[in-house]
């Protein structure tokens, strides 16, 4: 089956692919109906960076960016994710018509499990070890895939138990990983075995520029579309991408070649 794409939509002054270019309402909605245009089944829409060292954005600012977009792309009749780890936010975003929660924090706040429900939204569960802060001073497991299990295991019984009938399960490509582990991750996808759909969000991460050589984010096409490859092959459903054309291009023909 071709997973479903979620393009990626950053609202921020400093996300590490498209942080500044979207930050006047107006580019940000346009941008948003391209991306549906190009094939996105939904837009996930982000006013905080995440990135490795991001400063955290007051929660009045990532309001005041992420609703009125959100709104806008609801009422042009598409699908919106909202990508925060703030309750308000989510439930703004949420009665602003978006539906579903991606929480990268993994749903460690339980209100978030009482918002999901309530709305009747879908969730995206991901795994990252600490803060985004500090998140990449220590990448090393003894067990990676046994961690990121033993993490995202909780909050989705929690969701489940809440009512909640839509969730996916996210390892969390970049968060708190080293290049090699995000690459056992891409591998071993279907070891996480936690019985819902698998998401994964690689699109232009740095470990592709760590392996490949450096290259600004913009200028990781290839890499991204490897790393798409990988997740289709391990049965990924939903793929967090930029470059939505060129990453549903690859999966047509990797379907058609019955590559999985
Ligand atoms: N990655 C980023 C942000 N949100 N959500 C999920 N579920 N999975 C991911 O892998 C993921 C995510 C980081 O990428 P990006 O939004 O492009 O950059 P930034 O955090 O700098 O805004």
């Amino acid at each position: 089956m071709i997973p479903r794409l979620a393009g990626i939509l950053n609202l921020t002054p400093d996300s590490f692919s498209d942080g500044g270019r979207y930050l006047d309402p107006q580019r940000a909605i346009a941008r948003g109906l391209k991306l549906r245009e190009e094939g996105a089944d939904w837009v996930d829409v982000g006013g905080e960076s995440t990135r490795p060292g991001a400063e955290p954005v007051p929660v009045e600012e990532e309001l005041r960016r992420v609703v009125p977009v959100v709104a806008a792309l609801t009422d042009a009749g598409i699908p919106v994710s909202i990508d925060t780890r703030r309750h308000q936010v989510a439930s703004e975003a949420l009665r602003a018509g978006a539906v579903v929660l991606n929480d990268i924090s993994g749903f460690r706040d339980p209100r978030m499990v009482e918002l999901a429900a309530e709305h009747g939204a879908g969730a995206v569960v991901m795994h990252m070890r600490g803060e985004p802060q500090t998140m990449q001073r220590d990448t090393d497991y003894a067990d990676l895939l046994g961690a990121v299990r033993d993490f995202l295991r909780p909050p989705i019984q929690a969701l489940q138990a809440a009512g909640v009938q839509e969730i996916w399960a996210d390892p969390g490509i970049g968060f708190g990983k080293s290049t090699q582990g995000n690459l056992e991750l891409l591998r071993r996808l279907p070891e996480l075995d936690l019985g819902v759909p698998l998401y994964v969000g690689a699109s232009r991460k740095r470990f592709i520029a760590e392996i490949a050589g450096d290259c600004p984010a913009d200028q990781r096409l290839g890499g991204s579309l490897a790393a798409a490859a990988l997740a289709y092959k391990a049965g990924a459903q939903v793929l967090r991408v930029h470059d939505i054309a060129q990453t549903r291009q690859l999966l047509r023909v990797l379907e058609a070649g019955a590559w999985a």
